[in-house]
C-alpha cells in the first residue's frame, strides 16, 4: 500500500466525494493508509470542499462534532472535530428531505448560530459571544461515506467532512444578552410517525462542550490552526447533546428548543 504521503490528499478527497455522489459505502480510509493524522484528515476534507466549490457549491457555514459525552459514546471517539456546510447541503422546511441517494442517514438536533462577524483564533467565550448575531434550533443529517457508520477513527470522520451531509434550520430566537443563559435552554427531540408523537432524546444545552459557548471557542481555536476564517453570514452547528437516530422512509423528527423565560423555535424534517 502507498504510505499517505505518498498519495494525494485530493485522490483521497475524490474517493469519498464518489461515495457521496453514488450512494455507496467505502472502506475507512485507515485501512488502506493507517499512518493518516489528523492535519492529513483536514487537508482531504479541505480537498473535497473545493472539489465541491469547483462544482458551484458555496460555503454557508461550519458545523462543530463530538462535542458532548453522548455522542462521543455513541461514536467512540473523544475530541471536538469540524466540518464545512455548503448551499448544496442546506434543505428548506417545505421541502420534503428525500432519502434517495443517502447512504445511511441519522438525524440529531443541533442549536445553530449565526455569525455577525468574523470568527478565528484563540477566542475568550464573552469575544466569542459577541461575533454571534443570531440563534436558531437545526436538524443535522449526518451521511457517513464508511462502512455501517462506526469505528472510525478521528482521521476517518475529519477528512469524510465530520459525517456531514445536510442541515435545516428552523427560525431564529432572540439572542440572549449573555452567553450563560443558553447554558439553560432545553432540546426536545421527538420523532412522528403514523400518528404517533415520541420523545427520542432531550438534553439540556449545557451538555453541548459543557456550554454551548465553548463549542464556537473550539472552532475558533480549530479554524485558525487550519488558517481558516468562518466569514460573517455564515451559521455554525454546535454539535448534537444527544445521539443521532437513524431516518427512514415516513418518518418524521422535531426539535423542540426551550429558552426559559423567553419561549422557544421548533423545527421538523420529514424524511420520505
Ligand atoms: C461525526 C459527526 C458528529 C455531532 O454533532 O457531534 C456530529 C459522526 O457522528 O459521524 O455532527
Ligand atoms: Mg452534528
Amino acid at each position: 500500500m502507498p504510505n499517505p504521503s505518498s498519495i494525494s490528499h485530493t485522490t483521497l478527497a475524490t474517493l469519498l466525494q464518489e461515495a457521496r455522489l453514488q450512494a455507496r459505502e467505502t472502506r475507512r480510509l485507515t485501512e488502506a493508509h493507517p499512518s493518516l493524522t489528523a492535519q492529513d484528515a483536514y487537508s482531504i476534507q479541505a480537498a473535497g470542499i473545493g472539489l465541491r466549490q469547483e462544482a458551484g457549491e458555496r460555503i454557508v457555514g461550519f458545523k462543530m462534532g463530538l462535542t458532548s459525552q453522548a455522542k462521543r459514546k455513541q461514536m467512540g471517539l473523544h475530541e471536538a472535530i469540524f466540518g464545512v456546510l455548503t448551499d448544496r447541503m442546506q434543505l428548506s422546511q417545505s421541502v420534503p428531505y428525500r432519502l434517495a441517494g443517502q447512504i445511511h442517514p441519522k438525524a440529531e438536533p443541533e442549536i445553530a448560530l449565526r455569525l455577525g462577524r468574523d470568527l478565528s483564533g484563540l477566542l475568550s467565550p464573552d469575544q466569542a459571544w459577541e461575533c454571534v448575531d443570531q440563534v436558531a434550533p437545526a436538524i443535522e443529517v449526518l451521511d457517513s461515506r464508511y462502512v455501517g457508520f462506526k469505528y472510525f477513527s478521528l482521521p476517518d470522520v475529519i477528512a469524510d467532512n465530520a459525517s456531514s451531509s445536510q442541515f435545516l434550520l428552523g427560525k431564529s430566537l432572540c439572542k440572549p444578552a449573555h452567553w450563560q443563559e443558553l447554558e439553560t435552554w432545553h432540546l426536545g427531540f421527538y420523532s412522528l410517525q403514523n400518528h404517533q408523537r415520541r420523545l427520542l432524546s432531550e438534553a439540556s444545552a449545557r451538555e453541548i462542550s459543557g456550554s454551548p459557548i465553548l463549542s464556537l471557542v473550539d472552532l475558533a481555536r480549530l479554524l485558525q490552526e487550519q488558517g481558516k476564517v468562518a466569514p460573517a453570514g455564515t451559521w455554525v452547528l454546535l454539535g448534537a447533546a444527544t445521539p443521532a437516530a437513524a431516518l427512514c422512509s415516513g418518518l418524521e423528527v422535531e426539535l423542540v428548543l426551550t429558552a426559559p423565560g423567553a419561549g422557544g423555535q421548533s423545527v421538523r424534517l420529514q424524511a420520505l
